[in-house]
């Protein structure tokens, strides 16, 4: 029999060949999403990447597939986490599934992540470099709760350099302006700027440095938010 700290281990070493990392335990008993078993979640296991780690294995994957696949890295991420989840006996959820899960809210709970001035959960090592590919429901317990991170880079930053770094004015302290982000990116200026390069807000953060995404990638989540 297979204990649940068990099945966790499985479900790490069936990620790491694809970059892709268990980022979090979350006992949500009594609150978790409604399963197709009828029964109300009590454990979800979140999973993500951190830093460029999953744009190798996705890269050779689409390379497989060949180009002209609609949102291929949600494909992606479904033909490697929904085999994942029946292994285990659990259920996968995907973040642009709707009705949307809230994914950051169990990021916030399980990780202790807070916002960024951007909308992103900002991370105390990755910074704004990470993200979320799936999550696994479980209607048992399983395994320890992550314990969460107890300080948050933003409060501790003098400058907040990401907001005056959006060229469209689109990082306020009300939040962060979609319409602006997206009629700068159509423009000629942000298609060689953000569109080119990345969001130059997300580069001005001087957190998790080291951990931001290969240019490709950076490519790849900017058209992926101007459709
Ligand atoms: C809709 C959506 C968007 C919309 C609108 C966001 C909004 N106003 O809510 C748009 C298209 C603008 C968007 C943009 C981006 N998004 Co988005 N988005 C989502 C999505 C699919 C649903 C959000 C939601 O409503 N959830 C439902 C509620 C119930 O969940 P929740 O956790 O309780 O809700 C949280 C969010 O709504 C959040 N929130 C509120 N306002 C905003 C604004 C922004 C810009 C964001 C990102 C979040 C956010 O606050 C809630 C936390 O209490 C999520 C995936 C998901 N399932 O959550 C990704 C998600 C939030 N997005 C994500 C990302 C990375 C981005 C982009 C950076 C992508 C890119 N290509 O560059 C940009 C951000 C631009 C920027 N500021 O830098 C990541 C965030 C990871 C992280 N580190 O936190 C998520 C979790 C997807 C993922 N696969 O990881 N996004």
């Amino acid at each position: 029999m297979t204990d649940s700290s068990d099945t966790l281990e499985n479900i790490r070493a069936a990620l790491a060949p694809h970059g892709l990392f268990l980022r979090g335990v979350l006992h949500v008993d009594g609150e978790g999403p409604e399963m197709a078993s009828g029964h109300s979640a009590r454990t979800v296991v979140l999973i993500g990447n951190v830093g460029g780690s999953l744009w190798p294995a996705f890269s050779r994957w689409r390379d497989e597939k060949g180009v002209g696949l609609d949102h291929p890295l949600d494909v992606w991420s479904e033909a490697v986490i929904r085999p994942l989840a029946a292994s285990v006996s659990g259920e996968a959820w995907f973040p642009s599934e709707t009705p949307w899960k809230p994914f950051q809210q169990w990021a916030m709970r399980a990780e202790g992540l807070k916002a960024s001035p951007l909308g992103i959960l900002i991370h105390p090592v990755h910074g704004l470099w990470h993200g979320y590919r799936g999550a696994i429901g479980f209607s048992e317990r399983i395994g320890d709760a992550t314990v969460p991170f107890d300080h948050h880079p933003c409060d501790h930053c003098p400058d907040k350099s990401c907001m005056p770094a959006c060229p469209a004015g689109a990082i306020t302290s009300t939040g962060f302006g979609y319409a602006a982000c997206r009629g700068y990116l159509a423009s000629d200026e942000g298609q060689s700027g953000c569109m080119a390069a990345g969001c130059l807000s997300r580069a001005a953060c001087p957190v998790g440095a080291g951990s931001r995404y290969p240019v490709e990638q950076l490519r790849f989540h900017m058209q992926a938010l101007s459709l």
